[in-house]
């Protein structure tokens, strides 16, 4: 087998989002593209050289092909094994955990998450660090200098490998060594939660439906759920993962995973409904009546993880993105325990979780996780979810009201304006910079703005500084808004607008969210001028 060197011109653009490179698969499927972003990450990475890697993705179209190229170039730049999920399939934190696990100097990860998958949709590549976690704004940043002076790459040429069967090859000095990919994820999971108690709640006739939704976690779940657990067979649907996800949207929302949320408000439910997303990072957990916004369940989760034999020691803090609402600082305050606010991207909960300051992470994009890896986890988070039901012996919407008497309830809600075009989304946000000194005091709808600034971050453990993470407005009254744009789209920008109201008091009987947060999102769709600039007010998706 000999090493190519293959002579190539920069692509531009190959800048890492908030989560790894996503662009059209046609994008990636262009001579070269894929193979350079590949070799910018090694070389961004000092070389490959007798060094280890992870590779696998949610099963997407073009993950395959993908694989096979990340494998020939990981060869010849040197690398000594690739641990592979068989079939080319791992979900994101279940690579996460082989990364930590094997010791490895990191992964390769292909997947455009929630973004739907095929040849006219969505491709992606993240590459992990060596805790487990996306890589750092640092390293993103050198590999997108690496991708802009980028002059060739090193590939073996060689016959594709085998991914098909659990087992070594070798592909030129490279181990490749396929492995189930669910295995040591469930032996993890069985660690963390009480298996038994979740089995008898099943036996004694406790229901569920999980959503698969065509994508990684379909085997997971069957393996996890119905065999391990016992759930009824049938409990996990559309649970084989397909290369296009059903032709669906692959985002564990109300929208898109409507059929689910349908089950769950018909006198049909059953006691418990979740779905996962295209990699098996996020989650959506619903009861029967009673839908849990992804804010709510981190606070949720971290009233209760103790129940856990995993986190029955307790917490040492609890970190949420910017845009989340704050309604697991209220728990984290009453357990005495730290909380963090940093930007949205996984990536920057990674050095809280490797310094032991926080134990639990979530985002209001549906993501929650723990430092049992250093990704966001899907079905750990239904996992959980089941070990708190089993131990409390009530239902989701007693468990969520309960929480709400308690806390307070922060109503909250998400806008999305997709695929306006980049200049008028600048416009709108630049817009708003500018005048951000002079909102506190002014009115719009009817409401008087209090503060308003731009989030920045300082990292507590390494001291890095991001900056330009969203617009926050905060109104008289106890509401706030939040204006950013999405790092993950792949067609133009996308504005997301978060609104969120707290009641100290809980649910306001008769209302419903949208209700409650209407002049809210009266007041900032005013402010920011989202007629002029996009030419709408009514969002594209709400969560
Ligand atoms: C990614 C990141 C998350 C982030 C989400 C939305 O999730 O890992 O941290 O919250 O995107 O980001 P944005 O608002 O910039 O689109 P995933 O599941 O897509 O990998």
């Amino acid at each position: 087998m000999t090493i190519k060197t293959v002579k190539i011109a920069p692509f531009d653009g190959q800048k890492p989002g908030t989560s790894g490179l996503r662009k059209k698969t046609r994008v990636f499927m262009q001579d070269h593209y894929l193979a350079a972003f590949v070799q910018s990450v090694f070389d961004a990475i000092g070389g490959g050289e007798g060094k280890r890697f992870v590779v696998g993705g949610d099963g997407r179209f073009f993950n395959r092909p993908a694989i096979q190229t990340i494998l020939g170039i990981a060869a010849a730049n040197g690398a000594t094994e690739a641990i592979v999920g068989q079939n080319g399939l791992l979900s994101t934190p279940a690579a996460s955990n082989l990364i930590r696990q094997n010791r490895t100097d990191g992964g390769f990860i292909l997947s455009a998450s929630h973004n739907p998958g095929g040849i006219d949709a969505d491709f992606g590549v993240k590459f992990n660090a060596a805790n487990g976690g996306p890589a750092p704004e640092g390293l993103t940043a050198r590999i997108y200098d690496a991708t802009r002076s980028i002059e060739g790459y090193r590939i073996l040429a060689a016959d594709d490998v085998d991914l098909g069967s659990v087992g070594e090859s070798r592909l030129g000095g490279m181990t490749v060594r396929v492995v189930d990919p669910v295995a040591d994820y469930l032996a993890l999971m069985e660690t963390l939660f009480d298996f038994d108690a979740i089995r008898r709640l099943f036996a004694g006739g406790f229901t569920m439906r999980f959503d698969a939704m065509h994508a990684v976690t379909g085997p997971y779940a069957r393996a996890i759920l119905e065999a391990s657990l016992g759930a009824a067979a049938g409990t996990v649907v559309n649970a084989v993962p397909s290369e296009d996800f059903g032709g669906g949207h692959p985002d564990p929302n109300p929208i898109w995973a409507k059929p689910l949320m349908d089950l769950m408000m018909s006198d049909e439910a059953p006691d418990l409904g979740a779905a996962s997303d295209g990699d098996g990072d996020r989650n959506m957990i619903v009861g029967r009546g009673a839908y849990v916004t992804p804010s709510d369940s981190l606070a949720i989760l971290a009233a209760n993880a103790h129940l856990a034999p995993g986190y029955k020691n307790g917490l040492a803090g609890v970190a949420r993105s910017m845009p989340t609402s704050a309604a697991s600082d209220k728990v984290a305050e009453k357990l005495g325990i730290a909380s963090f606010e940093t930007p949205t991207g996984w990536k920057f909960f990674g050095n809280l979780l490797d310094a032991g300051r926080a134990t639990l992470c979530g985002e209001e994009s549906a993501g929650t996780g723990s430092d049992h890896v250093r990704e966001k986890d899907g079905l750990w988070a239904v996992l959980l979810w089941l070990n708190i039901l089993a131990a409390r012996g009530q239902s989701v919407a007693r468990i969520q009201n309960a929480h709400w008497t308690e806390f307070g309830r922060n109503y909250y809600s998400r806008h999305d304006f997709e695929a306006v075009s980049q200049a008028h989304a600048n416009a709108l946000v630049t817009g708003v910079i500018s005048r951000l000194d002079a909102l506190p005091g002014q009115v719009f709808a009817g409401m008087t703005v209090e503060r308003a600034d731009e989030f920045a971050y300082r990292d507590p453990i390494d001291n890095s500084l991001s900056e330009h993470q969203g617009l926050r407005i905060w109104f008289a009254g106890g509401g706030r808004a939040v204006l950013r744009l999405s790092g993950t789209g792949t067609e133009g920008a996308t504005i997301r607008l978060y609104l969120e109201l707290y009641r100290a008091e809980g649910s306001i009987p008769g209302q419903d969210t949208a209700e409650v947060l209407e002049p809210l999102r009266q007041a900032v769709l005013e402010l920011a001028g989202f007629a002029r600039h996009v030419g709408r007010v009514d969002p594209d998706v709400i969560t």
